[in-house]
């Protein structure tokens, strides 16, 4: 809920000082060599399109994203039976026989059709490969001899650029994808006049057709939706505009020769609930051509810049700054306490990936926000919610990017329809419920099968996502806009809970802890369960949510008493089981894998604040335990995870060590469910493969370690590690109930802060260990 304004008290704010304006570092991502692989590449991005150029100096590739290239199409894979099975599922559960209920689930409990295996459910898809190849006139094609290579992204100017030189000539690109023209712009220049030789190609791995018209190189398809092929319509229309030299092209490339500098321009778009694409796309394309290189630049950045300079984050400057990237990730491995800019450097990377991958109107970002450089994403590039979409959208309220989880919410609206008719064809319940995947078709059917998919909860867990926004906002006309899809939710969870014959409690049934299993008694083991810890949280979340929703807009008082009678008879938000952990499921069942990847049981401690250290201190405790026997290690969102979950347990030091295994360079690929989380050269995380979850899991949980407002009061610096607190200064991160805090400390104590709100308004505190009331000030 929001923060309280407690009245009466007035406490003047001590030690205002100066605080940094906006962005005075350089953050950059910097490199000596050409990328080998893509996961070398510097993403670019601008909330709709995406950029990867790997700085090749002969061949390059860029590859082209579009966040609206999915496959598939609505469907309806409603098994309208499967209600049928109810009864004897959870008659099955309650005699302890969940594999027997498990094998009816499998049978018919399921979605019907391929689920996730393929269209119509589809898949984020790459948009194209724009190939550039170069020509150096008086070499030898085959071996090119470069100097002073170096290729850099920067993160202030949402800009890469690649420098080297050839025979004594500096060629320079610079790349961005407009937030002005909503186009992809490369600009190659060479220092001597007529040395540009190059061609440009346009291609896709299938569905894809290129050709020339004019002096304009297109690549169209449409992709296929799983019933009559005609899905997704996309076009990617490229033009070159030169000083000196000449532009001629063949039937599938402009080929360009003796020029000084080339602009190259790439506008491209979806049918994807925009009919009018191709009269967007000619129309971009044409204000690109004609403004100027440098003022479209520059109204770029502005634009850009409007959102990331709003924090600035400063732990101190480091000798490692002078260390290209990926050597700076190996020294950092072997003396992470001598770089405390990267922390500094991933965190606003994090932001810079939000501002990148999502924007209003638009979809939120994906399994791996919107840059993918395959036709098949790995798990569909999809929208997973047992932890992936969710925490992808934590980092944007507190880093100050409210606006960014409005995707997420549209996103929802749209499932909501078709939840309702799952919510009747599985448990004949009302409202809408959404179980493990989802795409931008609003799929919200168990997945296909028992062991993952049936886990209930996704609509619940989303629910608390849209809630966040709320309660950073304090906005009631959004409130009053998500209150029905809240609702929706509640209506479901509360006509299917079920009481527990031995505990009285009321629980879900059929359903799983996210991807874990159980040994029964008998060493057999299961998934399917009743009453896993994070269903009895997430709902214990939401229906006090609707609770505060209702009073704050003042409906429905009869539905919110319904919920508060029922949140009585839920579950506590942890049973300390025997060995001192928090409970995973409803019976003190052994877990098959100690160490898996999924923390489902410690959604109470984060992002909900069911379990404090301050309010809940012997379930901290045991959440503490959790952590330690599940272990530091995962994919890297499950590391992610883990740094939030310490820092709410107030331990820096060991959220560092997590960081610090975030960190971990690797160039793996292969899809990873254990340990061997890590980073690629380019920052992206590495679960492996790339998965922006934990991009965005660490940005949200270095922001917790220096600031958190969940439990009624803004906590400054709760949880930084001994290596952060000799000096640092923040400025612009955001409390709930819409404050804006900036602070500066030395030896781990607040020497200096500001926090700033709309309306002056009285705000509580925790400061140097501290509780106070303080006037926040008119921003
Ligand atoms: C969840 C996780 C996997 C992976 C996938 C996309 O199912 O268990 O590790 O992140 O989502």
């Amino acid at each position: 809920m929001p923060i309280k304004t407690p009245l009466l008290i007035t406490v003047m704010i001590t030690g205002i000082a100066t605080f940094t304006q906006a962005q005075t570092k350089q953050l950059k991502l910097w490199y000596k060599q050409p990328a080998q692989r893509w996961e070398e590449t510097l993403a670019l991005g601008n909330g709709r399109l995406g950029m990867m150029p790997d700085g090749s100096i002969t061949s390059e590739k860029v590859v082209l994203n579009d966040i609206t290239m999915w496959s598939g199409s609505s469907q309806d894979a409603n098994n309208y039976e499967a209600y049928k099975q109810l009864p004897e599922i959870r008659r099955l559960l309650a005699a302890g026989k969940n594999v027997e209920a498990q094998a009816i689930i499998d049978k018919s409990f399921v979605c019907t059709g391929k689920g996730s295996g393929g269209v119509p459910f589809g898949c984020f898809q790459m948009l194209g490969d724009l190939n550039i190849n170069y020509q150096y006139k008086g070499t030898d094609d085959k071996q090119i001899r470069f100097e002073n290579y170096e290729r850099e992204l920067s993160l202030n100017n949402a800009l890469a650029k690649t420098t080297f030189k050839i025979n004594g000539v500096t060629y320079k690109r610079e790349y961005f994808t407009s937030f002005g023209d909503d186009v992809d712009v490369i600009k190659l220049s060479a220092d001597k006049p007529g040395m540009l030789n190059l061609n440009i190609g346009i291609t896709r791995p299938e569905r894809g057709l290129t050709s020339t018209t004019g002096n304009e190189l297109d690549l169209i398809g449409q992709l296929d939706n799983g019933t009559d092929g005609k899905g997704v319509a996309y076009k990617a229309a490229v033009k070159a505009k030169l000083t000196g030299g000449s532009l001629t092209t063949t039937p599938t490339s402009l080929v360009i020769k003796d020029a000084t500098e080339v602009l190259i321009y790439v506008s491209a778009g979806t049918d994807f609930k925009n009919p009018q694409y191709l009269n967007k796309l000619n129309k971009d394309m044409g204000t690109a051509l004609a403004k100027p290189y440098a003022l479209q630049k520059q109204q770029h950045i502005a634009n850009f810049q409007k959102l990331f300079n709003r924090v600035n984050v400063d732990l101190g400057s480091s000798e490692a700054e002078k260390l290209t990237t990926d050597q700076r990730l190996i020294a950092f491995r072997s003396n992470p306490d001598a770089d405390n800019a990267l922390p500094v450097l991933f965190y606003q990377f994090g932001r810079y990936l939000s501002i990148c991958s999502t924007r209003v109107g638009l979809l939120p970002p994906n399994l791996q926000g919107l840059w993918a450089n395959e036709v098949h994403t790995p798990w569909n590039g999809d929208y997973h919610l047992d932890i992936n979409i969710e925490m992808n959208q934590w980092p944007v309220e507190v880093s100050n990017l409210s606006e960014l989880n409005l995707p997420l919410a549209d996103l929802v609206k749209g499932m909501v329809p078709h939840g309702e008719k799952t919510a009747k064809a599985y448990y004949n319940a009302d409202g809408w419920v959404a179980h493990v995947i989802t795409n931008p078709w609003g799929f919200t059917e168990p997945g296909e099968s028992a062991s993952w998919g049936v886990c209930k909860v996704g609509s619940g867990w989303l629910c608390d996502n849209l809630w966040q926004h709320y309660d950073f906002t304090g906005d009631k006309n959004y409130l009053k806009q998500i209150y029905p899809i809240l609702k929706g939710a509640a209506q479901f969870y509360n006509s299917m809970l079920i009481s527990d014959a031995k505990t009285g409690w009321l629980v879900t049934s059929p359903s799983s802890s996210p991807e874990n299993s159980f040994y029964l008694p008998d060493g057999t083991h299961a998934s399917i369960c009743m009453g896993p810890t994070i269903d009895n949280q997430i709902i214990r979340q939401l229906f006090n949510n609707v609770i505060t929703a209702s009073k704050v807009l003042g409906k429905d008082e009869a539905f919110s008493k319904t919920l508060a009678a029922k949140v009585k008879k839920l579950p506590p938000p942890g049973v300390i089981a025997k060995d001192g952990r928090i409970q995973e499921w409803l019976e003190d069942y052994k877990e098959t894998e100690p160490q898996h990847r999924h923390v489902s049981h410690l959604y109470g401690l984060f992002p909900a604040a069911q379990i404090t250290p301050e309010a809940t201190p012997a379930l901290a405790e045991a959440a503490r335990k959790t952590l330690e026997v599940r272990g530091d290690d995962g994919p890297s969102w499950s590391i992610a995870y883990k740094i939030l979950w310490w820092a709410r347990l107030h331990d820096g030091n060991r959220t560092y060590k997590l960081f610090k295994e975030l960190m971990k360079p690797t160039i793996k690929t292969d899809i990873n469910y254990g340990a061997g989380g890590g980073v690629y050269p380019n920052l992206l995380s590495a679960g492996p493969p790339f998965q922006i979850d934990g991009n965005f899991g660490a940005e949200a949980g270095i922001a917790e370690m220096l600031i958190q407002s969940h439990a009624g009061f803004i906590d400054f610096l709760p949880s930084i590690p001994d290596v952060w607190k000799a000096q640092g200064e923040v400025k612009g991160l955001k409390a709930r109930g819409n404050f804006t805090v900036d602070m500066k400390w030395r030896d781990g104590k607040v020497t200096a802060y500001k926090v700033t709100s709309p309306t002056p308004r009285m705000v509580k505190v925790k400061i140097n260990g501290a509780v106070k009331s303080i006037m926040a000030t008119k921003a």
